[in-house]
């Protein structure tokens, strides 16, 4: 399998076996579905990416994540805001949100005066704040959409998501304005590694960026970056501003991704992860639930062995999972006062302060990482 950025042989360095969709909360278990999840590295520019690409249609046709829901989130986006806002010092114009989910990043932009489209393939309803999210995929959804139209583009966890990454930067060169910029956000594939987050590998992630694929992927498409911030969100982010035909900053190093050593650390990394997971929860006595219905719950469950014997139920605070099972068999409730529980297991661990302001002082806490 060639590489989506750079065309160059892969090389195959993770095999999960077959997975759940990891966003595939149930009512019915016969509609639960398995995919294979493996994982190939690029020797060039160090993206890695999946073998099996899901069709689209069966991950976001009924997609459940919200991305409102944190507080963190919204803060991370309110920051990018200011910063986008910074960057124009001529009237703010159009700006368009690649999947733009519930509207929590263009909610943000209308306040720092932008005009705030988005485009989601899910159904969202952004009735609250007044702006219009147009149901469909980029870039097959936009083509009536004229040249240069919009000041700002930005893409929070969504290249991530594409299969045709080629033709989406494309259309994001052709619909941004001349002096237009491109801020995309993107899990950093060097944090992944180091911090053993395999389960943020799951099959609506086909790629997983470096930043030299990243500026790649740009530079193909007449885009340059003109600039690279380190954000703590999702475990670790890399934040890039791309502009046309400007003058780029400098490279960042990332040798360690193209040490075939870093990907074997990974595999030692995530056992033992595992491994102290189980230490601490068999020293733990008492009744269980989790925290936090996300997709890597789902991952982490299945890869540690994780299911309705050890856990009462998951509460999450979104609505679309309430009432519904975890792929891995447990029930998703509202967030209440945890009455007879003795243990909580934080599986978002990149919203862990959060979550722990929120649970009762007399439960014990462990996090999945
Ligand atoms: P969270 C998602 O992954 C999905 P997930 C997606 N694939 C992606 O790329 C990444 O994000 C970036 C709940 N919660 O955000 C909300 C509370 O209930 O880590 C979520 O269900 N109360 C698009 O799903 C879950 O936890 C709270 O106070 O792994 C967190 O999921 C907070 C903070 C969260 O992403
Ligand atoms: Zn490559």
């Amino acid at each position: 399998m060639r590489c989506r950025v750079c065309y160059t042989q892969t090389i195959p360095w993770l095999d999960l076996g077959a997975q759940p969709l990891a966003n595939g909360f149930y009512t019915d278990p016969s509609t639960l579905r398995y995919y294979p999840l493996s994982v190939v590295r690029c020797p060039h520019c160090a993206l890695s990416q999946l073998t099996e690409v899901v069709p689209p249609d069966l991950l976001y046709t009924d997609y459940v994540y919200r991305s409102g829901i944190s507080q963190t989130f919204n803060q991370h986006c309110a920051e990018l805001a200011a910063e986008l806002s910074s960057l124009f010092s001529v009237p703010h114009d159009r700006a368009l949100d690649i999947g733009a989910n519930d509207g929590t990043l263009m909610d943000k932009m209308e306040r720092y005066g932008f005009l705030a489209f988005g485009i989601d393939p899910s159904p969202q309803d952004s009735t609250a704040f007044g702006g219009l999210i147009h149901q469909g995929y980029f870039p097959k959804d936009t083509a009536h959409i004229r040249d240069g139209n919009f000041q700002v583009i930005t893409s929070l966890n969504v290249l991530g998501h594409v299969d045709d990454v080629q033709a989406f930067t494309a259309e994001v060169a052709r619909l941004l304005t001349n002096d237009g910029v491109w801020a995309v956000e993107v899990p950093w594939v060097r944090e992944l590694l180091r911090g053993a987050e395999f389960d943020t590998i799951y099959h609506e992630h086909l790629s997983y960026w470096s930043l030299s694929a990243l500026r790649l992927l740009g530079k193909a498409h007449g885009l340059e970056a003109i600039h690279i911030s380190f954000q703590p969100i999702h475990g670790g982010t890399i934040r890039v501003f791309f502009q046309k035909n400007a003058q780029p900053v400098p490279e960042w190093s990332e040798a360690s991704l193209l040490d075939p050593m870093t990907y074997d650390e990974f595999k030692i990394r995530m056992a033992k992860r595992v491994k102290r997971f189980w230490n601490s929860y068999r020293h733990m006595e008492g009744s269980w639930a989790g925290y936090g219905a996300a997709a890597k719950s789902t991952v982490f469950a299945e890869v540690a062995g994780l299911g309705p014997d050890h856990l009462l139920y998951v509460a999450d605070s979104t609505p679309e999972k309430q009432g519904r099972f975890t792929p891995f068999g447990v029930p998703v409730v509202p967030p209440g006062d945890f009455a007879g529980i003795d243990n909580v297991l934080i599986f978002p661990w990149n919203f862990e302060a959060e979550i722990r302001a929120k649970l009762p002082p007399n439960v014990k806490v462990l996090v999945s990482r």
